[in-house]
């Protein structure tokens, strides 16, 4: 009995950990890869993700909520440079995923929003996220948490972000 016990926990453990570096998660005609996050600073309040989604299908689908346990509020951002200023807002009806198409939600464009923190992001470790697309439904997703600032995005919210050229501490 033990050791079915301990082959089924060594067998859980190495899905786990391969899951965190190279995830491809189907649902209906989408596959999601690429989902990832970096380390938050402590007592930060906000944090942002990332994932990719490709359309296999022949009709478009929509990425419409994201929902998380490690933040009180998730939301679909998009950010922009409005006159030489970074600017993000909700997108209130989520991102169209194009038939046949690959979005790719990556820092200085569109990423998923977690407010108010609960805990920190911590390297190497997970972040469980389910996304709800439109027709394919709802998906569970673990973000791989990158380094602390890969690429660098200041996210504090609220406020307009001034475009930071100051990136190169030669991370990714
Ligand atoms: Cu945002």
């Amino acid at each position: 009995m033990t050791f079915f016990k301990t082959l089924a926990t060594a067998a859980a453990f190495t899905l786990l950990s391969v899951s965190a570096q190279a995830e491809h998660i189907k649902v209906g005609d989408l596959t999601v890869s690429k989902a990832w996050t970096r380390a938050t600073p402590p007592n930060a309040k906000a944090g942002a993700g990332f994932v990719t989604v490709t359309n296999n299908g022949s009709e478009a689908d929509r990425l419409v909520g994201v929902s998380s346990a490690v933040a009180e509020r998730t939301e679909i951002h998009e950010m922009a440079v409005v006159d030489g200023v970074m600017k993000m807002r909700e997108l209130e009806t989520g991102v169209e995923i194009p038939a046949g198409e690959t979005v790719t939600l990556k820092p200085g464009g569109l990423h998923i929003m977690f407010m108010g923190l609960k805990g920190k992001f911590i390297e190497n470790e997970d972040v469980p996220v389910t996304l709800t697309f439109e027709k394919a439904g709802t998906v569970d997703v673990h973000l791989a948490v990158a380094p602390m600032g890969s690429k660098e995005m200041s996210h504090d919210h609220g406020g307009d972000h001034k475009h930071d050229d100051h990136s190169g501490h030669g991370k990714n």
